[in-house]
This record gives C-alpha cells, sequence and structure tokens, in this order.
C-alpha cells in the first residue's frame, strides 16, 4: 500500500548563501524523499526560504537596498543551489509569498478565536541571530548568546502573548501517547525536561519594526518571525481542505527534519500553536546533529571557505551526498573532513562498487560477449550469496525506515564487498579456462543481479552514478511511481542475451599526488591563529571581522573583453574565477583600457558582490577592484602564479 510521506527542512534564513549545514540536512531530506520514491510511497518534499524579521532587515539595510530586493535575491540563491546538489524537492516556499502570508494570517486568527492570544508589554534579553529571546539563565557571562557568542540586545515592547502555559499538559500528554513524534530519543528527553519545568508564555508579534507579516486586525504589529516560519510547512500545502492537505497527518505523514538548533521551535511552539488552532500535528520531528568540518567549529567565515556547490562541481554532487549520509551518523554531531571525503570515496566506491562493475562487466565482454549470460544451476556459493544479498538488502531498507541513512548505505556497501569476495572465491576466469561456459555464465548472472541491486540500494545517495550504472548495465532508468515497489527484494537475475553497455571506469580513484592537489583546492582556509574571541559590535564607519569575511574577493582571469555600444566608459569581459563557466563583468575600465589590454590580465574581483544591470541584457555578476582616476585605473592585482579562484583573506 502506499503510504503518503511528507518530509520537510526548515526554511533558510536568506541573511547568507546554503553551506554545508543547510545543504547537510536538505541533502538529507531529499535522499528520504528518493528512498520513498523507490517504494512507490505517494512522496513530497518541502523546503525554502524564512524571509522575515528583523535580522533580515537589518541586513537588507546594512546593504542598502530595500528587503524585498534583498530576500529576492538570496531566496534565489537557495532555489538555485539545490539542484546543483542533485536535490529536487517537491515545492519551495517563501515567507513572502501570497500564498503563505495568507494563511498564516489565517492561522493566526484561529489561534485568537481559540482566545489563546493577549496583548501585554514585554522586556527580555533578544538575540537577532536566533530571533529569539533568551532568559536571563541562559546567557554566557557578558550577556552572550550561547548559540552566537553575540551581545543580546534589550527589548522592550507592545506584544501579543500565545498562551504557551495553557498547553503544557496537551503537549505532553501527545508526547506521552506518540513517543516517536520527538526524535532521537536524547533529543526527546530534553524536549521533555523543558515543557515539564516552567512554560511561559511566548511573545508572538513585534511592534519596533516591519518587515513581517501584519497581524490581522492590529497592523502595528508584524507577527514573529518563528510564527510565520514554522507555519509554511502548512500552508505549503494550501490549508484546510486543499488537495495537498492529504500529505498532513491523519491521512498523511509529516516528518520535520531539523538541526538541533532549531529542536525547541519544533516540538513545543509549533505543536501548541497547531493545537490551538485545531490542526493535526506533524507526524514527527527528527533533529540531527551538528557538522564541525576537519575538527574545527562551523562559524560563518568558515562556512564560506567550505562551499558544498564548489565540492560538488568539483566531485559530482553524488560524491558530496555520500559523504554526508554515509560517514555521518545521523542524529548525532559529526566531523566533514576532506581527506576523510577522498578517503572513503576511493575505498567504498572506487576500489568496491566500481571495482565490482568494471570486474563484471570486463568479464563479460571477454567470455559472453557483453551480453548478459544465462543463470545456471546455483552451487552453495550462489545459495550463501542470494542469502547474504536477502538480508542487506532487506537491513538497508529498515535503517532507511528508522532514519539511519548511514546503516543503510553501509549495508549497500557491504553487499557490494560480499559481491566482490563471491568472484574471488567463484573465480570465474578459472571456470573459463576449463572451459564451462555455463557456470561462468551463473557467476556472471549472479554478479550482474547484484549490481542491479546496487544500482537501486545506492540511488538516494547517488542518483547520477547510478543512473550511469544501469546505462553501463544496459537497464532502464529508475522510474519510481507511486504504488508501485522498486526494492529489490528478490533476487531475479536477468535473461539471457541482454545488451550491456560497459564504458569508462563509473568512479576513477584519486592517486596521492591527484589528492593533494584536490585538497588544496578544496581544504578550507582556517586561520588557526585566529583566538576564539566572541564577536563584538562593530563600532560607527568600522566593519566586524564577520562582515569583512563575508566578502568573497577572488583572483580571476580575463577571458573575453569587448567594449559597449553606446556606452564609452564600459568593457563587457568573461572572467574565470575557477568556477565552471566564467562569469560575465561590466566594470568602468573602458577611458583606461582598450579591450585587448585586458585578456589574459589576472584581476581581483568582488564575486558575491549582488547582480547589477547596466542596461537591457547587460548585467553584471561582479566588480573588478582598480584604483585611480577613470581615465588612468590601474587594476589591483596578485603575482601570476597565484591560482585563478584563490580567495583573499
Ligand atoms: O534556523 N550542521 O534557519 P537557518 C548541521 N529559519 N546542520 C546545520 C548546521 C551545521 N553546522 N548549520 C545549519 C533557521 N544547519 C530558521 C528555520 S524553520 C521553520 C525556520 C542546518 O538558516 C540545520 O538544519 O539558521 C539547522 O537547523 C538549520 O540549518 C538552520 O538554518
Amino acid at each position: 500500500m502506499a503510504r503518503r510521506f511528507y518530509v520537510t527542512t526548515p526554511i533558510y534564513y536568506v541573511n547568507g548563501v546554503p553551506h554545508l549545514g543547510t545543504a547537510y540536512t536538505t541533502i538529507v531530506a531529499d535522499a528520504l524523499r528518493r528512498y520513498h520514491l523507490l517504494c512507490g510511497d505517494d512522496t513530497r518534499m518541502l523546503t525554502g526560504t524564512d524571509e522575515h524579521g528583523l535580522k533580515i532587515e537589518r541586513e537588507a539595510v546594512a546593504k542598502g537596498i530595500s528587503p524585498q530586493v534583498f530576500v529576492d535575491d538570496m531566496s534565489g540563491r537557495f532555489r538555485a543551489a539545490w539542484p546543483e546538489l542533485s536535490i529536487e524537492p517537491s515545492d519551495f516556499i517563501r515567507t513572502t509569498e501570497p500564498r503563505h502570508t495568507a494563511l498564516v494570517q489565517e492561522l493566526w486568527r484561529r489561534v485568537e478565536a481559540n482566545g489563546d492570544l493577549y496583548l501585554g508589554e514585554y522586556e527580555d534579553w533578544y538575540c537577532v541571530g536566533c530571533e529569539s529571546f533568551k532568559t536571563e539563565k541562559e546567557l554566557l557571562p557578558g550577556n552572550l548568546c550561547p548559540l552566537h557568542a553575540r551581545p543580546v540586545e534589550r527589548l522592550k515592547e507592545k506584544t501579543y502573548f500565545f498562551r504557551l502555559a495553557k498547553y503544557q499538559e496537551p503537549l505532553l500528554r501527545h508526547y506521552e501517547e506518540h513517543p516517536e513524534f520527538i526524535a532521537p530519543e536524547g533529543r526527546r528527553n530534553e524536549v521533555l525536561s523543558f515543557v515539564r519545568g516552567e512554560l511561559r508564555d511566548l511573545s508572538v508579534s513585534r511592534t519596533s519594526f516591519t518587515w513581517g507579516i501584519p497581524a490581522p486586525g492590529n497592523p502595528k504589529h508584524v507577527l514573529y518571525v518563528w510564527f510565520d516560519a514554522l507555519a509554511n510547512y502548512w500552508t505549503a500545502l494550501g490549508g484546510e481542505g486543499a488537495p495537498l492537505g492529504c500529505y498532513w497527518p491523519p491521512e498523511g505523514y509529516a516528518l520535520h527534519l531539523v538541526g538541533k538548533d532549531i529542536l525547541r521551535f519544533h516540538t513545543v511552539y509549533w505543536p501548541a500553536f497547531l493545537l490551538s488552532a485545531k490542526i493535526p500535528l506533524p507526524s514527527r520531528v527528527f533533529a540531527h546533529g551538528f557538522l564541525t568540518i576537519d575538527g574545527q567549529k562551523m562559524s560563518k567565515s568558515l562556512r564560506n571557505a567550505v562551499d558544498p556547490l564548489r565540492l560538488a562541481r568539483e566531485l559530482g554532487a553524488d560524491v558530496l551526498r555520500y559523504q554526508l549520509l554515509r560517514a555521518i551518523a545521523f542524529g548525532q554531531d559529526g566531523d566533514f573532513d576532506h581527506s576523510a571525503l577522498l578517503a572513503r570515496y576511493n575505498a567504498d566506491l572506487g576500489k568496491n562498487v566500481g571495482n565490482l562493475l568494471s570486474r563484471t562487466l570486463g568479464l563479460c565482454g571477454k567470455v559472453t560477449g557483453g551480453k548478459t549470460p544465462a543463470f545456471g544451476a546455483p552451487t552453495q556459493l550462489e545459495t550463501d550469496f542470494i542469502e547474504e544479498y536477502t538480508r542487506r538488502v532487506g537491513a538497508s531498507r529498515a535503517h532507511w525506515e528508522a532514519l539511519e541513512p548511514h546503516r543503510a548505505l553501509e549495508e549497500a556497501i557491504g553487499l557490494s564487498s560480499a559481491a566482490n569476495q563471491y568472484i574471488d572465491r567463484a573465480a570465474p576466469w578459472a571456470a573459463a579456462k576449463a572451459d564451462s561456459p555455463e557456470r561462468v555464465g551463473t557467476i556472471l548472472a549472479t554478479l550482474l543481479e547484484a549490481l542491479r541491486g546496487l544500482s537501486v540500494l545506492l540511488w538516494p545517495a547517488l542518483p547520477n552514478k547510478m543512473a550511469q550504472m544501469r546505462v553501463q548495465l544496459g537497464i532502464t532508468p529508475l522510474a519510481p511511481a507511486v504504488g508501485v515497489d522498486l526494492w529489490p527484494m528478490r533476487f531475479e537475475p536477468r535473461a539471457a542475451g541482454e545488451a550491456l553497455a560497459a564504458s569508462g571506469p563509473l568512479f576513477p580513484t584519486f592517486d596521492k599526488d591527484a589528492e593533494q592537489a584536490l585538497l588544496a583546492k578544496l581544504a578550507p582556509r582556517v586561520d588557526s591563529e585566529k583566538p576564539n574571541v566572541p564577536v563584538v559590535q562593530a563600532a560607527p564607519g568600522t566593519v566586524s571581522y564577520e562582515q569583512f569575511a563575508a566578502l568573497d574577493l577572488r583572483v580571476g582571469v580575463v577571458k573575453t573583453c569587448e567594449r559597449v555600444v553606446r556606452k564609452d566608459k564600459l568593457l563587457k569581459l568573461t572572467v574565470d574565477l575557477g568556477e565552471p563557466e566564467p562569469r560575465s563583468i561590466v566594470a568602468g575600465l573602458a577611458l583606461t583600457f582598450a579591450p585587448e589590454d585586458l585578456l589574459g590580465k589576472r584581476v581581483l574581483v568582488v564575486a558575491n558582490l549582488a547582480s547589477r544591470e547596466f542596461g537591457k541584457g547587460l548585467v553584471s555578476h561582479g566588480m573588478i577592484l582598480a584604483t585611480g582616476p577613470s581615465e588612468a585605473l590601474r587594476l589591483a592585482s596578485v603575482p601570476d602564479d597565484v591560482p585563478v579562484g584563490s580567495r583573499l583573506k
């Protein structure tokens, strides 16, 4: 029976670009989506962007642009990023979309109609990074937020309160009646002890800024950004009675994947709002751990250095996906280590799965003329292998069900190791020498079937590589359909005589030199000398280190350059910044330089400047640094041996 499976990620704040942490949650969600598709489940995945609130408003003001222009640009970056990681959400919601704002206001009205909102005044410490009030108890010495290590602000304003205290008992009852609601177990205990403590009513509106959804009936207030954001999971389905409502309980199964930083919002506030609005609760909230990078705490400046998109462009999305899903026990904190990524790639994919494929197809090429052989009489070797196949395929499925992708993939790789051992034991080359074509055929047919199974088991993590593997195996691409279970629970070798299509190695391994070169390119530039001091607010007229580090200054080389018709000062260039495609940049350099002067020149580029339009179709995606008057400009540069794409810091 097809289940209705709805998986969501947090909607990400648009004050930064997608980084490894946000990519992590979104990749896991996509892998789960793919697993459920394979099972024939009616599957839906939601991600999106969280665009209101003080943090975003301030960021836009700092950039001198309107919040709407800022969020449009940043949200676009998230939307564009996910396909590069082979993430294919069914929907992408933005909290500034009318479909969302209208339904959030409906949710508010329902909560109000239930008597759960009242006006009052609130005074407490507020962390803009968390968009959350903090009690004195929670703060670090010096009034620092424990998560952001930044000073909190004292806020006092008129606000609507939500009667959270009223939901203490109903929440505890829900946790008890639905023990699976909060996972993993340790997180559940954290929430239980929080809710058993003193649950204070929650401030859910703000009056000191305007970048938010107006409170129905009192537009002086904008809704608290978390009230607004949490509702996305429900508003994206179209609210009550909408056709997509079937993905929400009671008909559907709704799973929220979140990082442990936002557990309380999802397991206390969100269910309380829903209980108040008389809307069914989601089925489960799973809070995963936090990633560190090469053993270093992931901070904003480091995040920029480990750009998941850059990794994916360098190695392919599948390699990054596999490492995040396999190396980190889902639920626990984990380290993302570049050398470990390459080592695991070589071991699991290159030398194990890749080798199995090339050995099998190589033998088929020699022995059966590149066609599938017939599966004849099995010996004990086949019987044992098939037993192991069936056990591992079942175990892998059970681990996906239990939200243990790392274990599910471990079983798949274990199956590949077992198949490699089986080849060594069955020794098809010896059977070929002994002129036993039937025996060789049985061995190769067994291996081909194991590979076919693997192409399904590994697809949630490695969708592109498994599609290529299926091409080499001469089988059709996976085409999941609702109600059709594609999980390879039965071992059914293919008919003889089907064409195979061996081509180059699927997972070419990196030798030591290639590994060193890649590591030098990929490893984040961690300034280990930098003391781990809390960031203090920048004095007027200065920028903080974080603001400086947010600038992406890169070394590029000019590939093409031409004048712009009717714009005397402008040149239109393409500049290689070490990205897959050169950037188009429009620069006011034409009064000093002729186009040919600049060809092949090294330049310094502000690579993350918002794109700017200079006229119809004339858009600049970066800025070249120079000094001097317009007619006598000198380009800022670095020595010629600095590699293209290097970042300045
Ligand atoms: O909290 N390791 O958005 P956000 C693992 N807008 N995951 C990480 C991570 C790390 N080091 N850093 C971030 C918000 N994440 C709100 C959510 S939902 C209604 C509103 C992931 O941009 C993880 O999923 O700060 C974490 O919960 C989320 O990004 C926070 O994203």
